[in-house]
């Protein structure tokens, strides 16, 4: 049993637009020993949910609120509306804030994206929001060479060495927290927040990290898609009777592909990305081991949305240098050039460019859909929990279903901290969440009802069923148990349960801030 005594210090690391199955504890051909070890050593949930899109996941994670409810309902943008500020609102509390006021040390190394201000003000930067120490960028992606908006506390640093690499940096970073913790302050616990860039576009990757997968992929996308699904029926994590859902249409026959060593390369350079920050957790987890905290943290790992299929053209540049998530030179003074392009080899400082939707589509095996659509391809997040002094079990799974607000609640339940209905003044909107504790011991933890929604994109689940719709089209209805790829609709079928599930979302759309996306979108077109 776990011993409350000690606080248990918390360790959250959050991946950036990773799929279902990349790592190898979950399916995936890439090489993650390191995950793969705490998933040995920890449990492994089946059916962890987070909420399709990068900053509305953060909200939400942070918070144990749902996104609009932090003002985060959308991006970084204000529309004047209250569920869609761009900037996290005072009605919420992160766990950085919950924990500080009850002893522990709080530190965050990676990315924010909670904020539209970039540069002042600086209200709802980390160290506002209750870390005490802050390495990372303020903005949503970055060159991972030459990242923009990079700071440290409330500093921005203004330039990197030759040997700079995102990846590493977060995770050298975290180490230095964490040591630095061990000597200052040796009888407090600690909160740390580890959030990658990786993989999110651009592709850029070590090239000695490449080189681990090259010719990995030349057998293509359906290959590795069937090697995955195969993977996770024999590890138990899918049922052998959900089908592997089709190639996307959008996908060509890869014996139709004339590009394959580009394409190739593509899923080689995101795979060294994942591989180079599964690295990177290693030397956090011996960092842990040496300062002895290891058994008495809690550790827990997820992607902040599905595999992302956006295709990067040349003239998005122009938005993302308004937004701050690129550079148009190299460090040594090369044009950087941007856009999928079939005669340029992704990887290098030089390059801009993402993997893809064929790639993501393997990234998601075996569901359907991605990043910003709420079908499971875009929700539905490895989840590994690893806390040997609190967790008697080893290496199983848990195939209760769970939600982003789950881990502030499961964070209070662990540590005894209380959320508060106030704070620094302001009423805060009750708890969301439900603590994953019991679901650690195997039992239900009267979780009910999960919802998504994102650009239009809405979903309800209710034990097994799931209504869901990808906008701006009508209602689709699932069988999780006997479906969770989604390809047999039973919406016509059972029309009551459509009634009454399209109900609790409404309710619940209503209560927290949810506003129908036609009505978002005529805000934005003004
Ligand atoms: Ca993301």
């Amino acid at each position: 049993m776990p011993n409350f005594e000690i606080k248990p210090n918390i360790l959250i690391i959050l991946a950036d637009d990773l799929g279902y199955s990349d790592i190898g504890c979950y399916g995936g051909e890439i090489k993650t020993p390191n995950l793969d070890k705490l998933a040995e050593n920890g449990l492994r949930f089946t059916q962890f949910y987070n909420v399709a899109r990068c900053c509305p996941s953060r909200a939400s994670l942070l918070t144990g609120l749902y996104p609009h409810q932090t003002g985060v309902g959308h991006m970084m943008e204000d529309l004047g509306l209250e569920g869609y500020r761009g900037d996290l609102n005072r009605h919420c509390v992160t766990i950085a804030e919950v924990l500080k006021r009850f002893g522990y040390r709080t530190y965050m190394s990676g990315k924010w994206h909670l904020t539209r201000f970039l540069e002042e003000p600086k209200h709802n930067w980390p160290c506002q929001r209750g870390f005490d120490r802050f390495y990372g960028i303020i903005t949503g992606a970055s060159s991972y060479f030459q990242p923009t908006t990079l700071t440290r506390d409330n500093t921005p640093i203004e330039a990197v060495g030759k040997d700079y690499y995102i990846t590493d940096a977060i995770s050298d970073e975290m180490c230095n927290f964490l040591i630095e913790h061990e000597e200052k302050y040796p009888d407090s616990p600690f909160f740390a927040y580890l959030s990658y860039t990786a993989p999110h576009w651009p592709l850029h990757a070590p090239e000695e990290d490449i080189q681990r997968y090259e010719g990995l992929y030349d057998v293509g996308w359906d290959v590795i898609r069937e090697r995955r699904y195969k993977r996770l029926i024999d590890l138990g994590i899918i049922k052998k009777y959900w089908g592997l859902s089709p190639r996307d249409p959008a996908a060509p026959d890869w014996d139709k592909v004339k590009e394959k060593i580009w394409q190739a390369r593509r899923m080689e350079v995101y795979a060294a990305q994942v591989d180079r920050m599964d690295q990177g957790i290693g030397r956090i987890i011996q960092t842990l081991k040496e300062i002895r905290q290891l058994d008495d943290t809690l550790i827990i790992f997820l992607s902040d949305n599905g595999a992302c299929a956006e295709e990067i053209r040349r003239h998005d540049v122009k938005w993302m240098l308004k937004d701050r998530i690129a550079v148009t030179k190299t460090r040594e003074g090369r044009k950087v050039i941007f856009g999928n392009n079939p005669e340029i080899m992704p990887g290098g400082e030089d390059t801009y460019q993402s993997y893809g939707l064929p790639w993501a589509n393997v990234s998601n095996t075996p569901f359907r859909e991605y990043k910003h659509w709420v079908h499971e391809g875009g929700i539905a997040t490895p989840f590994i929990v690893h806390w040997p002094r609190g967790i008697k079990a080893r290496g199983e799974l848990r195939h209760q279903p769970g939600q982003l607000p789950d881990i502030m609640a499961t964070i209070l339940d662990v540590t005894g901290a209380t959320y508060p209905s106030e704070f620094a003044g302001y009423k805060i909107h009750p708890l969301e969440g439900f603590s994953l504790k019991p679901i650690f011991e195997n039992k239900p933890n009267g979780r009910e009802l999960l919802y998504f929604e994102h650009e239009g994109n809405r979903a309800v689940r209710r034990a097994k069923w799931k209504l869901v719709c990808k906008y701006p089209r009508s209602w689709e209805l699932y069988n999780m148990e006997k479906d969770r790829t989604e390809l047999n609709d039973l919406s016509t079928k059972h029309p009551e349960i459509v009634s009454e599930l399209s109900k609790e979302y409404d309710e619940w759309a209503k209560r927290c801030k949810v506003l129908p996306w036609d009505k978002v979108l005529a805000r934005m077109r003004r």
